[in-house]
């Protein structure tokens, strides 16, 4: 039975530049403010990439470390931190990620042209994060950018077995130029290739760019979670950039209250993550 909604908020990511897009959230301050104020909204994840002095992409170890320990300060937000990191990252350091000590990472299922560029993911990288994540208990959100992603994480789950916490929880990153469409017809197609993963799986889904709306509705109707964010999203409406993180959560937090699935609370949201 379909609960409550569970609300990922990712603030950040690696590609939009603070110059392009000036209300994104770089520092460690403007991060932490913007956890604050989304999860009081009703955001119960938060999806993190970090940002170096000059706002560029980084995966430092001791600036991971600190912003784990920053988010988790005065809240019980779940610290999700993003293994994915930017295109240019290499494995070693994407694996790194790990000694942070997060609630959850991402854990991505396959490789994928990434606009112009290549988000590369071996089978190998892949079995050396599900593993090193089961070691150390830490919680992962398998993201799927195309339907085959799905049928790779069955095999990765036969060979490998349940993540920590044994719950499986997938998140459908859709839209992205390469990756699968963002519409209704791929989002069900993916939802019915979960009845080949454990029972119980769970799935959230975002749509990048103009696949937002259409995606935050389809998953909603379709018994889905939502992740939303300036990672994936920085146009509010046409003609209309996005002015915060905390904008794109409020919407969110709307579209589920009047789809009678109100937002699941951060301790709710451990219980359906296994955390
Ligand atoms: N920035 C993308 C290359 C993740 O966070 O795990 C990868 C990404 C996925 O955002
Ligand atoms: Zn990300």
């Amino acid at each position: 039975m379909t609960t409550g909604t569970l609300i990922t908020v990712a603030p950040t990511g690696a590609e939009s530049s603070k110059a392009d897009v000036p209300a994104l959230p770089v520092t460690l301050d403007e991060l932490t403010l913007t956890a604050k104020e989304c999860v009081a909204l009703g955001a119960a994840v938060i999806h993190v990439h970090i940002r170096d002095d000059e706002a560029r992409p980084t995966l430092d170890a001791g600036r991971l470390r600190e912003t784990v320990a920053a988010l988790r300060e005065g809240s019980d937000l779940i610290v999700q931190l993003s293994t994915g990191g930017a295109v240019t990252d290499p494995e070693s350091a994407r694996l790194a990620v790990l000694d942070a000590g997060p609630d959850m990472a991402s854990c991505t299922m396959g490789t994928v042209n990434f606009g112009d560029d290549v988000f590369l993911n071996r089978w190998e990288f892949i079995v050396d994060l599900h593993s090193r994540m089961q070691e150390r208990g830490i919680v992962p959100e398998y993201e799927i950018f195309d339907l085959g992603h799905l049928t790779a994480l069955q095999r990765l789950l036969g060979k490998y077995g349940l993540p920590a916490g044994g719950h499986v929880h997938v998140d459908f990153v859709m839209g992205v130029p390469g990756g699968m469409p963002g519409t209704t017809d791929a989002l069900v197609a993916c939802r019915q290739a979960l009845r080949d993963l454990p029972e119980g799986t769970t799935f959230s889904a975002t749509g990048v760019g103009r696949s937002t709306l259409p995606v935050m509705l389809a998953s909603l109707s379709a018994g889905g979670h939502l992740r939303v964010g300036m990672e994936d999203t920085i146009t509010y409406a046409k003609g209309q950039p996005v002015e915060s993180n905390m904008q794109l959560v409020a919407r969110a937090v709307s579209f589920a209250q009047l789809a009678q699935r109100p937002p699941l609370t951060p301790v709710e949201a451990r219980q359906l993550l296994g955390l």
